[in-house]
């Protein structure tokens, strides 16, 4: 089966009990036994419930891989796979990652002894030159949150491959859609399906992807021992939303390539950062399907240009979260990227004139003239200045 066909099938089957044909909510906590320990293969919803196990194998159907795990959001998802780490161990991560991953490594974490050691994440060498004989697992997000860098999944899996290392991929900026990374040599894919996956910005969850068995019983033994599961109803949305992602990214990436190129001729930007027109283009065509709906970029000024800008968008909603149907613009200094420490924050580019833009499905002509007078507002700032 083709993306788009496992999307609406895969763990999807018409329901056994009553031929239901989509995944009912099993809106249950408990599920009654014929006699003790006879049952029909679920016994309690935080260890296993069907319309979390249908989401969970749809998921893994789309990244390719053999086991699907749903958490509670994106950081729970993560937080169940560092659960497989002791104190002592060493973990290497890109420099750029989401605000709250970052918050997780550092204040959750390195506090328990696990230590996190940040590489750019452009240069595959680095990872190696960071490895310690404590290092036991490599994280990187491939587009950056939010500077859109990308790292080579291929060549990061070879340097943990050659050094026993595990290898996580962030993939929540691509989707399974755009990059697979486990058809790449990743050993485990981690998503905030809160964006993309779900797609509405009604959902906040999280899933884990792996192909080894092993693996994927002691992240699943974690989520049940620790219990911060998605619930059937979040689940159930998951699913809806999941049907038509193969469809809301063509148009996510039809819009951000618009946008992108309008952003780069206008006089009041800076940069964009943007895959499709990064230096990296070519590992972006290598190891990506298209380059996503998510863009950034430095407008011309400081703090105050940058606010002018992003309220004065009428269609783009100031607003934290990223790939709904519906555009949104972040300001990620002072929102998604608040806990990362100003003086980190400033080395690693995130200064006060960076924008996110997480463009939406809308009509591109719309989005456009909305970004337009945006601008235009900015630049009346930049002439009192
Ligand atoms: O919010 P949650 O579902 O827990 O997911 C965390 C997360 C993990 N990984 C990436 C790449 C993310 O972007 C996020 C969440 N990010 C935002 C809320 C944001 O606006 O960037």
């Amino acid at each position: 089966m083709k993306f788009e066909t496992k999307a609406i099938h895969a763990g999807q089957e018409a329901d056994k009990a009553t031929g239901a044909t989509i995944v009912p909510i099993y809106q249950t906590s408990t599920f009654t036994q014929d006699a003790i320990g006879v049952h029909k293969g679920y016994d309690y919803s935080r260890s296993e419930n069907p319309t979390r196990t249908a989401l969970e194998t749809a998921l893994a159907s789309l990244e390719n891989g053999n086991h699907g795990l749903a958490f509670a959001s994106g950081l729970a998802a993560a937080t169940a796979v560092l659960s497989i780490l002791k104190p002592g161990d060493q973990i290497i991560a890109t420099d750029d990652l989401y605000g709250g991953t970052y918050r997780l490594f550092e204040h959750v974490f390195s506090p328990l002894g696990i230590n996190v050691t940040y590489v750019d994440g452009t240069n595959t060498d680095a990872f190696a030159e960071a490895i310690t004989e404590k290092a036991k697992l490599i994280w990187i997000e491939t587009p950056t949150n939010p500077l859109l860098k990308l790292a080579d999944i291929e060549g990061i899996a070879a340097v943990a491959k050659q050094n026993g290392l595990l290898f996580a991929v962030d993939n929540t900026f691509a989707t399974p859609y755009f990059q697979q990374p486990l058809n790449l040599g990743a050993n485990i894919v981690v998503h905030s399906v809160t964006k993309y996956i779900a797609g509405h910005s009604d959902v906040v969850g999280g899933a884990v992807i792996v192909n080894d068995e092993k693996l994927h019983e002691k992240i699943k033994f974690y989520q049940n021992a620790a219990g911060a599961i998605l619930g059937p109803f979040d689940s159930w949305l998951t699913l809806r939303g999941l049907k038509t992602l193969a469809i809301r990214m063509q148009k996510h990436d039809e819009n951000a390539k618009a946008i992108a190129k309008s952003l780069l001729e206008h006089p009041q930007v800076l940069t964009v950062n943007y895959p499709g027109l990064s230096p990296q283009y070519q590992l972006a065509k290598k190891q990506m399907k298209g380059f996503g709906g998510m863009i950034s970029f430095k407008i011309k000024g400081g703090y105050e240009e940058a606010e002018k800008f992003v309220t004065s968008l009428k269609i783009f909603s100031l607003a934290e979260s990223l790939g709904g149907v519906e555009s949104l613009v972040s300001y990620p200094a002072a929102m998604t990227h608040a806990s990362v420490p100003p003086e980190e924050r400033k080395k690693r580019g995130i200064t006060d004139n960076l924008i996110r833009l997480s463009v939406g499905i809308e009509n591109a002509e719309d989005l456009l003239e909305d970004i337009e007078q945006a601008l235009a507002q900015s630049a009346q700032i930049s002439l009192v200045h």
